[in-house]
């Protein structure tokens, strides 16, 4: 009987009302008299989730009964942002016909269908909050990978925590930034599923019973845990495009053990004993917010590991089922370890195979080294994971033990092959035996654990090898290291972000149902068309919609009130920088370079030249940022104050007659950077060379038709390459000649040039909070050795700037031109290419496709 009356999606408006209805009055018991735009939003994600339910339960059968490699991707952030709209144009439908709207989704026809019932999809779709599971490019890049994996039919599952708390909201007052909580959970969450049948006890602290006291055998060995808390899992259905495959995403949530400390209620402290037991929420209460440096923190580890142990009860018992042996599990099994931050699943399952399974010990850690992969993404020390042993040992003491004996064979091949090369033994260890306590380096055991070693671009995968991790390079040989350069999904980040561009590239390519979204480098048919006036007029007016679009944003932010000149707009230079704030990503170098420019408009009006002759020289223009500072990171927290102060005065300063504006846009996120992005003319990506492990944003600002100002840094170097160095404006030091820059500046060996001076002498200027403010940044460069290099890089920023100016204001053509065929050239970008460089290099999984397609 149940398999006659299978649940039908629905598939054209009349069935989606019918869904929206039922869920109103039934899920959430309101009547459609008093359904408002929350509601809706409700009812609309309720029916849209039931549809992907139905496939993603026909994927995740397919994939019990065909029983193929699984690939799961170990990442403590996924940045996913919203998901209705996603699922909208993501949601197959057998019926794609082009709705009366023009748009070849499903989002058509429910768009249709709101209007039926008295809704705005846009307002209805602003009513979901982000999911804001994440710091910055590691976890969106997560984000990127579920959508492409989903999309070419891999079996893929993400493992992830379920924070009560995102990364902060951002507020900006009086110019600092002030964090405030982002509880996103508020309303409810309609995108996941609760299964209160999947609950795993994890445990914490204890102590090891060796067998009979022998503490000469390796094992087994138990580990006697003392605290244990509930891991409770969250599905999220994550829809491929044009595909009926659903994949799954499982965050983990922490809650109580239903088990009751007696001893504390006999004593007639049952208050404590509830409060002992009311902690285990806190370990999945909020997520981390710094990005690209670590503390040690135990509540962290206790995050790391909590999440571990819990995806790998699942992963294991999921293999169990098939009754393979031991010897297959890495036939059917790749992990990715998505930086160090998941190192732990490594040991975890060493503990199971060697503790619990009885595996003897090295046919486990031969078992290990074929399943994990590991991805590094940054070679900035600060950032490198390492755990005080006293610490790590309190809390995970068998696991310190294994970590032990895993270094202990280790270091033992290592002599072997290196006899007496006792700087390479202390290098490689896992353990840090420096003061002024000794460490666990999660990086070195997440390389020894590990087949495969990726960077994230070219020159940051090349970096790693012949620094951080030159040792491993001698110990291991060049193979095990590889690259993988990053991608975006074009999904999100061009038919969702920038619809308008999508559907003239669609028609220019003669595609017009987009499957270019499917296979990238057809966007090279574009190129033909580059040279086109009239096409040119259409890519530039899509252009300025997208300006528009961020100009309402911008005056909303701005409490209602104009920033920028809108009969100009079509014209005015939008030159943007979004991304986390950090001194190495030198957004002080931005903002040096406005005040260099404001100072120079100021000296001509000074010298008496007229404001058409500033004009001409400057073309209209308004600086954009947007980024978080980690709550505790003093300089990034200044630079956010100086752009605030600086705007301050410029925007006002009606001298000079809307020709320069600067905006601060507060809380950048998902759902802001999807708006943003389509608007640039030119966007910064300005690192220390070097130091920018790849970069995600700048493959979706080229994606959408923006040029770049960039240094020789992360994937710059490939959008160069696959776009043209023509079309891109490059500038500054390169990685090569930075550590003997830097030294120089530690001898004092460098005068500051004089360009740089100006503007340093200027910056109090703009504030009036106190005497001095920016004392702090401009010291690291005057007299603290300058470590990002920002006046070395200081000229040629400008010159660079110079050039951009030139040709936007005099060689409109030109520069639209130089977008038209970047587009064309980005195909390389796309995630999907990234996921089959994974796919068959790192994980040998093959894409299990739905019979229909
Ligand atoms: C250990 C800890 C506190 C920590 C937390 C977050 C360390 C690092 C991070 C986040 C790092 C991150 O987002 N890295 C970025 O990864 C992107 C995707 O590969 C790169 O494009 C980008 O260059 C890199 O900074």
């Amino acid at each position: 009987l149940w398999k006659k009356n299978n649940i039908q999606k629905f598939e054209e408006e009349e069935g989606f009302e019918k869904k929206f209805v039922t869920h109103v009055e039934t899920s959430l018991a309101r009547s459609m008299y008093n359904c408002d735009e929350l509601a809706a939003y409700e009812a609309t994600s309720m029916a849209v989730r039931d549809n992907l339910l139905i496939d993603w339960s026909a994927t995740q059968q397919r994939i019990t009964t065909r029983d193929p490699k699984r690939v799961y991707y170990l990442s403590l952030e996924f940045l996913m942002g919203k998901a209705l709209d996603n699922a909208l144009i993501n949601m197959s439908s057998d019926k794609q016909e082009f709705s009366s709207t023009g748009d070849n989704t499903s989002r058509g026809y429910v768009k249709h269908a709101l209007d039926d019932l008295g809704f705005n999809l846009e307002d209805v779709l602003q009513k979901e909050p982000d999911a804001a599971l994440g710091n910055g490019g590691l976890g969106r890049l997560a984000a990127c990978f579920l959508d492409s994996m989903a999309t070419k039919s891999i079996p893929a599952w993400g493992y992830g925590l379920r924070y009560e708390y995102g990364i902060f909201a951002q507020k900006i007052i009086n110019g600092y930034q002030v964090e405030t909580p982002d509880y996103w959970l508020n309303f409810g969450n309609p995108w996941e599923i609760e299964r209160n049948e999947i609950q795993v006890p994890i445990t914490f602290y204890g102590y090891v019973d060796r067998n009979n006291g022998d503490t000469t055998t390796l094992s087994p060995s138990q580990w006697v845990g003392g605290e244990r808390v509930l891991a409770v899992a969250y599905d999220f259905p994550v829809p491929g495009f044009k595909t009926t495959s659903v994949n799954n995403l499982r965050l983990w949530r922490a809650k109580p053990t239903t088990e009751f400390d007696f001893a504390k209620f006999n004593n007639g402290d049952y208050k404590n004993s509830v409060d002992e037991q009311q902690k285990a929420e806190s370990i999945t209460a909020v997520l981390y917010p710094n990005d690209n440096f670590t503390k040690g923190k135990e509540l962290r580890l206790k995050q790391q590991y909590f999440w571990c142990a819990a995806s790998l009860s699942d992963i294991v018992r999921r293999f169990k089922k098939s009754r393979r042996p031991w010897r297959e599990f890495s036939d059917q099994v790749a992990i990715q370890l998505n930086d160090t931050h998941p190192t732990l699943a490594i040991v975890e399952l060493q503990r199971i195979l060697v503790d619990l399974e009885k595996l003897d010990w090295h046919e486990a850690w031969s078992i290990i080294t074929q399943t994990f992969a590991y991805t590094n993404h940054t070679v900035m020390l600060e950032a490198l994971e390492k755990w005080p042993i006293d610490l790590f040992g309190s809390l995970l003491p068998r696991h310190l033990e294994i970590i032990y004996d895993i270094n202990w064979f280790f270091l033992k091949d290592v002599q072997k092959k290196f006899p007496k090369d006792v700087d390479l033994l202390r290098n490689v260890s896992i353990i840090e035996e420096a003061s002024p306590e000794r460490q666990v380096r999660m990086a070195n055991l997440a390389i020894v654990g590990s087949h495969t070693v990726n960077g994230v671009a070219e020159l940051h995968s090349q970096l790693i090898k012949t620094t951080i991790f030159r040792d491993f390079v001698r110990v291991f040989g060049e193979k095990k290291f590889t690259n993988v350069t990053n991608g975006i999904t074009p999904r999100r980040w061009l038919r969702q972000a920038n619809p308008e561009l999508a559907k003239l590239i669609g028609e220019a390519i003669h595609d017009p149902e987009q499957n270019f979204l499917l296979n990238m480098s057809k966007l090279n048919g574009l190129t033909k068309m580059a040279d086109d006036p009239d096409f040119q007029t259409k890519w530039d007016s899509v252009k300025e919609s997208n300006k528009h679009r961020l100009a309402d944003l911008i005056k909303d932010l701005n409490g209602g009130v104009e920033v920028i000149n809108r009969e100009h707009i079509r014209h005015t230079l939008f030159d943007i920088q979004v991304k986390r704030m950090h001194e190495y990503k030198r957004q002080q170098l931005n903002i040096f370079g406005v005040i260099h420019r404001y100072l120079n408009m100021k000296d001509m009006l000074k010298n008496g030249k007229s404001i058409e002759e500033v004009a001409k020289r400057y073309p209209r223009k308004v600086s954009i940022f947007g980024g978080k500072s980690a709550p505790g990171y003093y300089m990034a927290k200044l630079v956010i104050k100086l752009i605030n102060s600086v705007a301050d005065v410029v925007n006002n300063d009606e001298e000079l007659q809307d020709l320069l504006k600067v905006f601060f846009i507060p809380d950048y996120n998902v759902s802001k950077a999807e708006i943003i992005i389509p608007a640039s003319d030119l966007s910064e990506h300005i690192s220390t060379a070097g130091t920018e492990a790849s970069g995600t944003s700048n493959m979706k600002f080229v994606m959408n038709g923006g040029l770049i100002i960039g240094t020789v840094d992360g994937a710059n170097v490939e959008i160069t390459r696959e776009i043209g160095e023509d079309n891109i404006f490059l500038f500054g030091n390169l990685s090569e000649n930075v550590e003997n820059l830097r030294f120089k500046h530690q001898y004092n060996e460098t005068e500051l040039p004089p360009s740089i001076t100006r503007v340093l002498n200027a910056v109090e200027k703009f504030t009036s909070e106190y005497k001095n403010e920016f004392k702090p940044l401009t010291d690291s460069i005057k007299y603290h050795g300058d470590y990002y290099l920002v006046s070395d890089d200081f000229d040629s920023y400008i010159a660079a700037h110079d050039l951009v100016d030139d040709l936007y204001h005099h060689n409109k053509h030109e520069w639209i031109k130089k977008s038209i065929i970047s587009v064309a050239n980005m195909g390389f970008f796309s995630s999907d290419r990234c996921i089959d460089e994974y796919a068959d290099t790192i994980w040998n999984v093959e894409p299990l496709k739905p019979e229909s397609s």
